[in-house]
């Protein structure tokens, strides 16, 4: 028997039977992700016992992108630094990846596209209840994580984003297996276009197998670390740490 199956049995046993049904699709259903992803340490196991991790997200034709993708959230950060970021095309933007790396990195927008890039057409799906296709450009994280050597004690990255909610900054965290799936990429063109101040320049995360809340935007930082204590109220996100939604927001 494998792995696998033993999971599955320890998963109905618990009483969710309905996951006869298909495990991936119960695990869409708001009220029983609650249930099945309650408890921190099941999270992994459960996940991993639901759905391959390294599957890559749906991709799509050009035809079938969205005439208009929505902006949600912060529409523009407004804040005077980020003003000045915006008023001189981003030429001072720097992206700092620090924290468990033996390599720490500070990338201007020119060495950021410079790097081999990916090209992906997804869809994105907000919790609010709405969707959109769009394409995607930029380099790999995994690349850039590389380049920093990233230390093996590292477990999350945590991105810092330059719009401030009451004061902090809109920040999200995604583990080291999302962190190197191929289609997570710190994108810099939407559309084939630069980003747009809406959709979150000049940089935002596309983590393609989660939620829209993970996919942050005006990133000006990446950090490598160990735990989540201490960052934030430590839930890993600012709609995890303010309105408890899952920190994990697998699609
Ligand atoms: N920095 C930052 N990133 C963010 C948000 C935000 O308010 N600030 N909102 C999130 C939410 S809820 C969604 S659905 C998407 C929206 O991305 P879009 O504006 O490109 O549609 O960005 C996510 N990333
Ligand atoms: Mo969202």
């Amino acid at each position: 028997m494998t792995d696998l199956i033993v999971k599955r049995r320890a998963l109905i046993t618990a009483g969710a039977g309905l996951l006869l049904a298909g495990c991936d699709r119960v695990a869409q259903i708001p009220a029983a992700r609650k249930i099945l992803f309650a408890g921190e340490d099941m999270h992994y196991g459960l996940q991993r016992a639901l759905q391959d991790r390294g599957a890559l997200a749906p991709e799509y034709r050009p035809d079938q992108m969205s005439p208009i993708f929505r902006a949600n959230g912060t529409r523009d950060p407004g804040t005077p630094a980020y003003a000045a970021m915006v008023a001189n095309n981003f030429a001072d933007y720097r992206m700092t990846i620090d924290g468990l790396v033996a390599q720490p990195l500070s990338l201007s927008l020119a060495q950021l596209a410079s790097m081999p890039a990916r090209r992906q057409i997804t869809r994105h799906d907000c919790v609010e209840g709405w969707s959109a296709i769009g394409q995607w450009q930029g380099p790999m994280l995994g690349t850039l994580l590389k380049a920093a050597q990233l230390k093996r004690s590292a477990r999350y990255i945590v991105f810092t984003c330059a719009d401030l909610y009451n004061g902090a900054p809109y920040y999200e965290s995604i583990d080291t297996i999302d962190a190197f799936h191929p289609q997570t990429i710190l994108a810099l063109k939407m559309n084939g276009a630069p980003l747009d101040v809406a959709h979150g320049a000049p940089v935002r995360l596309r983590v393609e197998r989660q939620l829209g809340y993970k996919h942050a935007k005006y990133v000006t930082g990446i950090s490598a670390v160990a735990s989540l204590d201490g960052i934030g109220k430590g839930k890993g996100g600012f709609w995890e740490d303010n309105v408890d939604y899952d920190w994990y927001a697998g699609i």
